[in-house]
């Protein structure tokens, strides 16, 4: 098979790049190691920013957002048994985030590539990447009938996430690996329950990190911080619901307990890999970079590393300029950062760390500034609902 654009990975990453290079009748191949139901079902994002949701919009993928997505012009950060809201829209000139799941982007995006009769090849194995250092990179997987296969293309773009081949493919000895780890994680859970908040909850407390998500008005999403070795079986609902109340409670609210339908525990980290391409193998997405969760922003920046690609391959194809291509690792990588550092100082400010009391003074006071210092708010609502392109 011939294709322009290879591409590893059906997460938010490579569906977004097909779309976006199918816009510009620029051909891609996608292909995924897992089948289509998994991907569709996989919980994970729930908060797409400004950017994000402008985007897709523009890519005329965002129908089933701007009828279910919910969009949010504020969170709470709530800690000493008070909340106290930012005023995100209000400090940010209107711009805001929308609750939509990753699941559900993923769903319209596949869609999108259904309609285009290009769908995403699911269940292949064994994929690898050659050549990329020369002029006629190709990927080789097999498919789901156990056939070897290959797909000559003129770029390849990996997005397949953290665990995926294309990053090693860069070599470890080409790879500048900037990483830390926390001692902590977070249990995650999905409860059919209305949620019992219009807005996120960021709580600190004493007991460890709690947030109030939500999916839709009957879903409910909700995190605590907990040792990231711990095993899920030690967690029975009760117990959850039970830890849940503790560290969200506050005067006059209260919190509504339901079927507990998903849960799991994920640890937390931050990574980075630079140079974010070898050749012409492009990394974008997790592939490349990993922020924890707590600034909403995994998925968010996946799609950005994806629209600066999508613009350098258009210029590409369109007059043969290599400039953007050229500049693709380092233009992602300066929003990498800033992300990084915005993932960094909320998970810095919100999680019990292990330090001593002079952390924990140190936290308080960065909560109660950002809660009544209006250029402080600002600068966490500019971040949060993402910097402009
Ligand atoms: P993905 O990991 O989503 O996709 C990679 C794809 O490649 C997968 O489908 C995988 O099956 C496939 N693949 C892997 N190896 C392959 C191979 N060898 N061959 C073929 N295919 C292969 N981000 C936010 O912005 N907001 C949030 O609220 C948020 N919450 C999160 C909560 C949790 C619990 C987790 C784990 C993550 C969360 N994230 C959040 C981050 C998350 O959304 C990621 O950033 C996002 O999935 C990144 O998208 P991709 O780079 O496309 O990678
Ligand atoms: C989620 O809704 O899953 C979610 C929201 C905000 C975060 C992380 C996850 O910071």
């Amino acid at each position: 098979m011939r294709t322009q654009v290879g591409i590893v990975g059906a997460g938010p990453a490579g569906l977004v790049l097909a779309h976006l290079l199918h816009l510009q009748g620029i051909e891609s191949v996608v292909l995924e190691a897992r089948d289509r139901e998994y991907v569709q079902q996989r919980v994970r994002a729930g908060v797409l920013e400004q950017n994000t949701v402008d985007l897709l919009r523009e890519a005329g993928v965002a129908e089933r957002l701007d009828r279910e997505g919910i969009v949010h012009h504020g969170i709470e950060l709530r800690f000493d048994g008070e909340g106290h809201r930012i005023a995100m829209s209000d400090l940010t000139g209107g711009r805001a985030i929308w609750i939509y799941g990753q699941q559900e982007v993923v769903k319209d995006l596949i869609a999108a590539r259904e309609a285009a009769g290009d769908p995403p090849v699911f269940e292949v194995s064994d994929v690898q990447v050659h050549d990329v250092d020369g002029d006629a990179p190709f990927i080789t997987y097999r498919t789901v009938d156990g056939e070897d296969a290959r797909l000559d293309c003129d770029v390849i773009a990996g997005c397949d996430g953290f665990h995926g081949i294309c990053r090693p493919a860069v070599g470890a000895d080409r790879l500048q690996i900037a990483e830390r780890e926390y001692p902590f994680g977070w249990l995650g859970i999905l409860a059919d329950v209305a949620p019992s908040t219009d807005e996120l909850i960021y709580a600190y407390h004493d007991r460890g990190f709690a947030m109030h998500s939500l999916r839709s008005p009957t879903l409910s999403r909700l995190y605590l911080q907990v040792d990231p070795d711990d095993d899920i079986a030690n967690w029975p609902d009760d117990r959850i619901w039970e830890e849940l109340h503790l560290r969200f409670e506050a005067p006059g609210w209260s919190l509504t307990e339901g079927p507990i339908i998903e849960k799991g525990i994920t640890p937390m980290r931050s990574f980075v890999a630079a140079p974010m391409r070898r050749g012409k193998l492009f990394l974008a997405g997790d592939a490349a970079h990993i922020v924890p969760p707590t600034g909403a922003k995994g998925l968010n920046l996946a799609v950005n590393d994806v629209r600066v690609l999508a613009e350098a391959l258009t210029a590409f194809y369109a007059n043969g300029s290599t400039t953007g291509l050229d500049e693709y690792s380092d233009t992602c990588l300066q929003r990498v950062w800033r992300v990084q550092d915005f993932s960094t100082y909320m998970t810095t400010l919100l999680h019990r760390l292990d330090g001593d009391d002079f952390d924990a003074g140190l936290q308080r006071a960065r909560l109660r500034y950002v809660t009544t210092s209006e250029a402080a708010a600002r600068s966490l609502a500019e971040n949060y609902v993402g910097l402009p392109t």
